[in-house]
């Protein structure tokens, strides 16, 4: 990212605000020994991916004015930490003209504080049992003194930018999914009975590396057997056994942008007759879905018939008696938006437009035969239809059962 994509989104940012409304957005912190992950809306304004920052944009008299805070240099620091951003970078990296400092933030933002009616801020929930959030402590002075400042939720301000991806965040989205998918073949190739879910992971893990993405969108799921009738699995600390379905739901991260692909397979050669019946009909109803994709559809209309799909067909194969009881075997949602986040802002009754990106997951669990199937595809709205950004990723039983038969067995 750098400013050629940023700034436009700011200034459509502007573009959504009245006279008297600001955007402050609140970059992450650097954790102590762990890695450090930017918070995506400020990734997405502001292209920096360094922590301890704080934007602050406010529209007065027609006119967007934007501030970045940045830490002041600790010389005897340096050595610890090496070199944070300086403002000529800041700058450069952004195309934020002014900087300032953190010990900045409360004097200037009270400069602008009777004139403020509304702050839109990554503020984040309120949980019980759970301090503040950032945002909500770090505004707690200027609420004080400015009541009648209203603070609002920014991702429902900029939803409707970030789920319109441009040419550059879908090619970011392919490179993710294809290098997952070259990493679940990887798996598809090498996996044998008696491994650990772990050593899966790992493989694909090592692909993303060589490829030069070094971090996962999400905590990734290697469920076999039992473990992928749980939807949350992810300890990924099971051995492996011979006859099982193993369920793959992964997904690198390229500058940001999270894939997101769930593909089954089977342990020995081939599926067994009962994993086969249950595979085909997940894949045909997620056909199906996939086929409905264009704009003007609603999620709500994906959710139904998916629904309905896979209730027809396991009352087709006796599993159940009645539409109601579908619930037993399948209880999420068969789409979500697809971006900066795994699960990305858009909603769910949104309505599809061009330049969605969005995912297709039907599954069905059965955890009383151990078994759990589910096929994620990630899929762009096109002008006229759709585009399956992983249609790469075989997921026929005949292209998969190929692979398997080549692989190495133990
Ligand atoms: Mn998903």
């Amino acid at each position: 990212m750098n400013p050629k994509t940023t700034t436009p989104r700011r200034e459509r940012l502007a573009e959504l605000l009245s006279d008297g409304e600001g955007v402050i957005i609140f970059g992450n912190s650097q954790p102590k020994l762990q890695k450090f992950s930017q918070d995506k809306n400020f990734l997405y304004f502001t292209g920096l991916n360094e922590p301890e920052l704080i934007y602050f944009g406010i529209k007065m008299g027609g006119y967007f004015s934007e501030t970045l805070f940045i830490e002041r240099s600790e010389p005897d620091r340096i050595v610890w930490e090496g070199e944070k951003l300086n403002a000529k970078q800041a700058t450069e990296l952004s195309g934020i003209p002014r900087i300032l400092h953190l010990d900045e933030f409360y004097p200037h933002l009270s400069m602008f504080g009777s004139f403020l009616t509304t702050i839109h801020t990554n503020l984040g929930f309120a949980e019980l049992n759970k301090p503040p959030t950032l945002a909500m402590h770090m505004l707690e002075p200027l609420r004080t003194r400015f009541p009648q400042i209203a603070i609002r939720q920014l991702n429902d301000l900029i939803a409707p930018l970030r789920k319109i991806k441009d040419k550059w965040e879908i090619d970011q989205l392919q490179k993710a999914i294809d290098v997952t998918g070259q990493g679940i073949a990887d798996i598809m190739n090498s996996a044998q009975a008696g491994m650990m879910e772990y050593e899966l992971e790992a493989t694909l893990f090592y692909r993303m590396q060589v490829n030069g993405l070094p971090h996962w969108g999400f905590a990734p799921i290697i469920a076999a057997g039992l473990n992928a009738a749980t939807l949350h699995y992810g300890d990924n600390n099971c051995r492996i056994n011979k006859g099982e379905l193993v369920l793959m739901d992964v997904g690198a991260d390229c500058n940001g942008y999270s894939a997101d692909i769930t593909r089954c397979f089977p342990i020995g050669k081939k599926f067994s007759p009962r994993q086969k019946q249950i595979y085909q009909l997940v894949l045909d109803v997620q056909k199906k879905i996939i086929a409905m994709i264009k704009p003007g559809v609603k999620l709500s209309e994906l959710n139904k018939a998916t629904r309905d799909g896979l209730a027809a067909a396991l009352i087709k194969i006796d599993l159940i008696k009645n539409e109601s009881e579908i619930s037993r075997y399948y209880m999420h949602s068969v789409s979500h938006f697809l971006g900066l986040d795994t699960h990305d802002v858009g909603g769910r009754e949104a309505v599809l437009e061009p330049g969605n990106v969005i995912t297709v997951e039907p599954g069905i669990y059965i955890p009383e035969e151990k078994l759990g199937v589910r096929i994620e595809d990630d899929v762009l709205v096109t002008k006229t239809g759709h585009k399956v950004l992983s249609a790469a990723i075989p997921k026929e039983i005949a292209d998969l059962e190929k692979i398997r038969r080549q692989a190495p067995e133990k």
